[in-house]
């Protein structure tokens, strides 16, 4: 028997077995094939053009969302290479999107490659999942042509004309059996494409929605690169430093870092790794914090600002306010953590720790008055810590003193297992008596709150910790704020807000999850905190029972079905609920508290930046950003009192 003894490499295998292996297990490639993973596909294609851009050939990129929702990606870069390599009998092109990890990623080549959110898996996993995609690239006076359906090609490279321009163009159908949904989101892509802008110096990058009737589009380029990024963080508050600080260092880990301090007390420090957003942070982060700390205490020390007798500033005093931006390039990314976007590598956070060191000194002893007045803020930060610190005694004291006495408003319920009880925040005393009388108490407490409460994104936390209004529902809650709350300590599994659907409902609504957003973030993550949803009308009719109805929609549709039966809707007589306090304990109870026929919205946290960014524009200091924001939204505000 002839022995067989050729090894068949990773790279014959791949080939052999096509794109298959994508195909069968797309979650493995892109992480899910929910509106998530589809959007990676257009990632993948983007980072393409991102790195013939880093390449030092590609200026602008262009991404349309055709109608039917077709992708097509455009760049001016250099063009696929279409020539037949001598081995494999395939081009370039038709390598690169028929060979998993044929990208280039793994090619070495000496530029860095950015990579799509997961991992540069590269054209070929779109190519595998996609019901169709064509590539045409311009490339040495000639335009040529692939067609692939489902990763196979099904048409071989054409020549079908001539040009002097040089560049790529990718149209793909995602493969609607695999993906949940094919229906892009073009907000979603927006951000993601401004984002990319910002991290690519100069690189222009442009989007277009053609599906609807009214186009939607958008044209990034930041000359300005991450400087551009924190100010446009920073739109809506007022600045501490005017020019954001800007440090880079090339090398082994290219390291560009921009911050700008403004007045508010919350901390954003984004980072990006190959053009990733690292959530969960890493060693990068890891690097820049532990070095802005030294370098702000060395400086505070060196000019006198810090006595003999101070402590230091502690890291969270030097980050009150802080806006920054944090990207490496790295060559061989380690990713770990729940979604794989915590950096790894152990060594970059010396190669970040020692550039920032050097830098951001330097910067300082050149910039006295901005380091004088970033400063000034973590001194008045560690201050307000300190009161802060002792506050927060006080009232652990006070609670734990009272800890079986709750706040005297708080009409607590019987059972005592968290997950089944639930308390309502409720505006207001009337509404809160008749939300007492109308309850269930074996399961329902109710907490009422009173007028306008503090507005926390003005407020510090040792305002927080002492305020009368706040208080009560912090040690409700029973779970503690900021640092010390601790999840696995809350007394109810939801955490309702009852508020009227005026304006004055709308503030505290606001004002409330303002606060859970900045004090008891995981409250939301966890997804405990509900909005109740109290009736805009009932219609109501001798002989019948009363309907009640939630929005205009539902008013309509109550109309109609009532004509069915014969009522015409001038026998109806309807009442338009202005405040919780008209319904009686009963109805409340009927309408908005029965878990049997009550409407709930769960409060979610689907991106921090954008809910950053309301919250700051409604509660900041900047009275105009206001101003435009709620004229942009009055329209959709349809219960507003005129
Ligand atoms: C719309 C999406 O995909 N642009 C691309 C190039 C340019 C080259 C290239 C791409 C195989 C492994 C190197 C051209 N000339 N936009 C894009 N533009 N790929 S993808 O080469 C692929 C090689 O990596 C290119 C000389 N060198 C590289």
């Amino acid at each position: 028997m002839e022995k067989y003894d050729h090894k068949y490499g990773a790279e014959q295998i791949q080939v052999l077995e096509g794109l298959d292996p994508v195909r069968k297990r797309p979650g493995m490639y892109i992480g899910s094939t929910s509106v998530r993973g589809l959007h990676h596909l257009v990632y993948e294609i983007v980072d393409n053009g991102v790195d013939e851009a880093l390449a030092g050939y590609c200026t602008e990129i262009n991404v349309v969302i055709e109608k039917g929702n077709v992708i097509k990606v455009t760049d001016n870069g250099r063009g696929i290479p279409v020539e037949i390599h001598p081995k494999t009998k395939l081009s370039t092109l038709e390598t690169v999107y028929t060979v998993l990890h044929a990208g280039g990623k793994f090619g070495g080549d000496s530029g860095y490659k950015v990579s799509g959110g997961l991992h540069g898996v590269g054209a070929s996993v779109v190519n595998a999942l996609s019901d169709w995609t064509e590539v045409t690239v311009k490339r040495d006076g000639g335009i040529y042509k692939m067609r692939f359906e489902k990763g196979k090609t099904v048409e071989q490279i054409k020549k079908i004309g001539e040009t002097n321009e040089t560049g790529t163009e990718v149209r793909f159908l995602a493969d609607g059996t695999i993906f949940e949904t094919t229906e892009y989101n073009y907000e979603t892509l927006e951000t993601r494409f401004r984002e990319i802008a910002f991290l690519t110096k100069g690189l222009r990058i442009t989007i277009e929605d053609q599906r609807g009737e009214e186009i939607k589009k958008a044209d990034f380029c930041f000359e300005g690169g991450l400087i551009s990024f924190v100010e446009f963080l920073n739109k809506n508050k007022e600045k501490i430093n005017a020019k954001p600080i800007y440090i880079e260092k090339d090398g082994e880990v290219p390291v560009e870092i921009a911050i700008q301090y403004t007045t508010s007390y919350s901390e954003n420090i984004y980072t990006f790794v190959n053009n990733i957003n690292t959530v969960e942070g890493g060693t990068h982060l890891e690097g820049f914090k532990r070095s802005l700390t030294k370098v702000f205490n060395d400086y505070a020390r060196n000019h006198n600002i810090l006595k003999e007798k101070d402590g230091n500033l502690q890291g969270e005093d030097i980050r009150e306010g802080i806006t920054a931006v944090v990207s490496v390039k790295v060559k061989e990314p380690q990713f770990e953590g729940q979604t794989k976007t915590k950096l790894g590598n152990s060594e970059v956070t010396g190669v970040v720790m020692s550039m920032v060191n050097d830098a951001l000194s330097s910067f300082l002893e050149e910039n006295p008055n901005v380091a004088k007045a970033i400063l000034e803020k973590c001194i008045s930060a560690s201050r307000a810590r300190e009161a802060a610190r002792k506050a927060r005694e006080l009232v652990r004291r006070k609670s734990a003193l009272e800890s079986t006495t709750l706040p005297g408003k708080l009409a607590d319920c019987s059972s005592k297992v968290a997950e089944e009880c639930e308390v309502y925040i409720v505006e207001g005393d009337s509404a809160g008596g008749s939300a007492k009388q109308g309850r269930d108490r074996r399961f329902q407490a109710i907490l009422p709150l009173w007028g306008k409460m503090l507005n926390v994104e003005k407020a510090r936390a040792d305002k927080i910790y002492g305020n009368d209004k706040l208080n009560p529902v912090i040690i409700a809650i029973g779970a503690g704020i900021g640092a010390d709350f601790d999840i696995t300590k809350i007394r109810y599994g939801k955490v309702i807000i009852m508020a009227d659907a005026d304006v004055d409902g709308a503030h505290i609504r606001t004002l409330l999850l303002t606060f859970f957003f900045r004090y008891m973030r995981p409250l939301i993550e966890n997804g405990n905190v509900f909005l109740a949803q109290p009736p805009l009308y009932k219609l109501s009719k001798k002989g019948i029972d009363d309907v009640y109805c939630y929005t205009d929609e539902d008013l309509e549709n109550a109309y109609k079905e009532l004509e069915e039966k014969g009522i015409p809707r001038d026998q109806l007589a309807i009442q338009r609920y202005k405040g919780l306090g008209e319904m009686n304990p009963e109805q409340l109870w009927e309408t908005t508290m029965n878990p049997e026929s009550r409407i709930l919205i769960k409060v979610t946290m689907d991106d921090a930046i954008k809910a950053d960014e309301i919250f700051t524009v409604l509660m900041g200091d900047e009275v105009e950003p206001r101003r435009e924001f709620i004229e942009g939204n009055a329209k959709f505000v349809k219960n507003l009192d005129v």
